[in-house]
């Protein structure tokens, strides 16, 4: 089953529009960018949530970045695996990927090399780090986006009629 961080933040029901920013610093290619539209689009699907991508980095609701090691938040990430990306219950925002990992886009490398050996399907990620981003805690339900594992090369990006139910009772 679904549940909520405590207290249920959500954010604001005057915000239907949420503004979505990339790290200017990251540079990163259309492609990449075009997931995070995907994986935005499916949570909007369902709610009454829009969401937009604005240039302005500063003003954005919801602030995307690829970092690594230490990057001044006092959560390091930890290299290849464990600790994939972080993102925080609203009214944070904050959406950190761990730029070490080997992000997987439509099933290719973002960044091809020859010594991969671990996968990360970045859409997977990307779609229940949003469901934190919008109040979602982890589920018990295997099936559901927000269930707290994710095995290695694993596509997930469907919501479960848990996720569903969870993020409807919210917005
Ligand atoms: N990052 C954890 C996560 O997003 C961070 C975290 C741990 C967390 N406990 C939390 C966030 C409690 C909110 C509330 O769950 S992670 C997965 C999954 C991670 C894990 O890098 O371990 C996914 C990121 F579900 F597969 F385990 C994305 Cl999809
Ligand atoms: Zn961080
Ligand atoms: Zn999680």
């Amino acid at each position: 089953h679904y549940s909520f961080f405590p207290g249920q933040p959500r954010w604001p029901p005057s915000r239907t529009t949420l503004l979505y920013a990339f790290f200017p610093g990251n540079q990163l290619p259309e492609n990449v960018k075009a997931v995070f539209g995907r994986a935005f689009g499916r949570w909007s699907e369902v709610t009454t949530l829009t969401f937009t991508e604005t240039r302005l980095y500063y003003s954005a609701d919801i602030k995307i970045g690829f970092f690594s090691g230490d990057h001044g938040d006092g959560e390091p990430f930890d290299g290849v695996l464990g600790t994939l990306a972080h993102a925080f219950s609203p009214p944070g925002g904050k959406f950190h990927l761990d730029g070490d990992e080997n992000w997987v886009v439509n099933g290719d490398f973002v960044n091809a090399s020859s010594s991969m050996v671990s996968a990360v399907d970045l859409e997977s990620v990307a779609v229940h780090e949003i469901g934190h981003l919008l109040g979602l805690g982890h589920s018990s339900v295997e099936e559901s986006i927000m269930y707290p594992t994710l095995s290695s090369s694993t596509r997930k990006v469907e919501l479960d009629e848990d996720d569903i139910e969870g993020i409807q009772s919210l917005y």
